[in-house]
């Protein structure tokens, strides 16, 4: 029986040589790639999110999570094609147009990986065509929209128009600090979390 508990304590301390050691030894004792992401990584990774919504730990161990998580995930990769292993489906995801914080946006990133979404990282500054071109390339089904600024909320509305316009199957779901879910209701979209943990979970709720 393959012993993941050393790799998730591992993933959630960041330790990447650890992670990838780790990976290795799984993967030599056959475990399935799938089983080493699903149980090892993401449940780590999930788990590390739920703390950071509780304000457990902070940005800097959510970014060192991640970081090992990359790494851990970068080894599975040619096993998990292989084993035909895909995403759970690919999300989009932007600071919206004339919005240079990325922070927040490079979180919500990470969660959506972690949940195992297939991320095209928009960006920041992103025009509402960019990601209705974005969508309609990689077949998204999830459009993230990230704002900082009470300035850039509107470019909030003209995406979620233009996804509409352009007729894409894709849930848009917005956040960033001063984002409300009145303002979600205002402008159409599909959702609004307050926090990245919780938007890869909306994301997964909206998609199933
Ligand atoms: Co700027 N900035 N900034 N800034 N900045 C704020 C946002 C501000 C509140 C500071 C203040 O005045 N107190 C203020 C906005 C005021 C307002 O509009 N109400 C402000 C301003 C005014 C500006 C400039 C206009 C300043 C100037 O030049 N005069 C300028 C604008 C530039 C531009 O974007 N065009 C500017 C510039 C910058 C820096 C470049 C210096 C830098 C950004 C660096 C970067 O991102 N790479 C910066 C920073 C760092 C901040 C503060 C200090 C921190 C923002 C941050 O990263 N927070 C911020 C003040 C503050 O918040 N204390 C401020 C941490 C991050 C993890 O949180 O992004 O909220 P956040 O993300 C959270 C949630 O909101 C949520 O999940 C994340 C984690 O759980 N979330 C989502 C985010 N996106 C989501 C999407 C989702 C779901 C959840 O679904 C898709």
């Amino acid at each position: 029986m393959p012993d993941y508990d050393a790799l998730k304590v591992a993933m959630k301390s960041g330790k990447v040589p650890e992670v990838r050691r780790l990976v290795e030894v799984l993967l030599a004792e056959g475990a399935p790639a799938a089983n080493i992401l699903n149980v090892g990584l993401l449940e780590a990774m999930s788990e590390v999110g739920q703390r950071f919504k509780m304000n457990e730990v902070f940005v800097p161990e959510v970014l060192i999570a991640a970081r090992a998580m990359k790494a851990g995930t970068e080894l599975l990769k040619p096993h998990l094609i292989e084993a035909g292993v895909m995403a759970v489906a690919t999300a989009i995801m932007g600071t919206v147009k004339g919005d240079l914080h990325d922070i927040g946006k490079n979180l919500v990133v990470m969660m959506l990986e972690g949940a195992g979404f297939a991320v095209v990282d928009a960006g920041v500054d992103v025009a509402p065509e960019k990601f209705v071109e974005l969508a309609k390339q990689h077949d998204a089904k999830i459009v993230g929209l990230s704002a900082l600024l009470t300035t850039t909320m509107p470019s909030m509305k003209t995406a979620v128009e233009a996804v509409r316009a352009a007729g894409l199957d894709a849930k848009v779901i917005i956040g960033g600090a001063p984002v409300t879910q009145a303002y979600c209701d205002a402008i159409g979209a599909d959702g609004y979390s307050a926090d990245a943990a919780s938007a890869a979970e909306l994301a997964k709720r909206l998609i199933a």
